[in-house]
């Protein structure tokens, strides 16, 4: 089983700004604690993170047939990006949406999600373990679904 985990916009720099709201772990620790994870629970994971929209935008294509699921933390194009979600559902793949922080006690434009009614849940607001939890979930129910 392979999971794809994709992570947006300005989150390289993870760990070495903000760590008020987005703490001090770096992508590179997040990706090596899903790693880890992905080990315990017997899958495979493939993680990009990127700047642009149309980037992720190819990934998700890209992912069609090769992977059984995607974690996405599409960050600020969470708010914005009819492209993305078009894509998440274009490719017919189970996603799981998270956020390191509660977007809903931030600021009201961070309060809706265009992509999560296309995915099949959110976890937000537990920092690096929101990645953790999404991955758990994911796996469960793609093993449920072979079943
Ligand atoms: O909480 C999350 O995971 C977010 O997806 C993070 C996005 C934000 O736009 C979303 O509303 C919620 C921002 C990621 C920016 O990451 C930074 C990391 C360090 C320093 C500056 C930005």
């Amino acid at each position: 089983m392979k999971i794809l985990v994709l992570h947006g916009p300005n989150l390289n720099l993870l760990g070495t700004r903000e760590p008020g709201i987005y703490g001090s772990a770096t992508l590179a620790d997040i990706d090596g604690e899903l790693e880890k994870l992905a080990a315990e629970l017997g899958v495979a994971i493939d993680s990009f993170q990127s700047n642009s929209e149309g980037a992720l935008v190819d990934a998700i294509q890209n992912a069609m047939g090769k992977v059984n699921g995607i974690i996405i933390n599409p960050a600020a194009y969470t708010h914005t990006s009819v492209a993305i979600r078009d894509a998440l559902t274009a490719v017919s793949l189970p996603a799981v949406e998270v956020h390191l922080s509660n977007i809903h006690t931030r600021e009201s434009f961070r309060h809706t999600s265009f992509t999560s009614p296309v995915t099949v849940g959110q976890i937000i607001g537990f920092g690096p373990d929101s990645y953790l939890l999404g991955l758990r979930a994911l796996v469960g129910i793609l093993r449920r679904r072979a079943q």
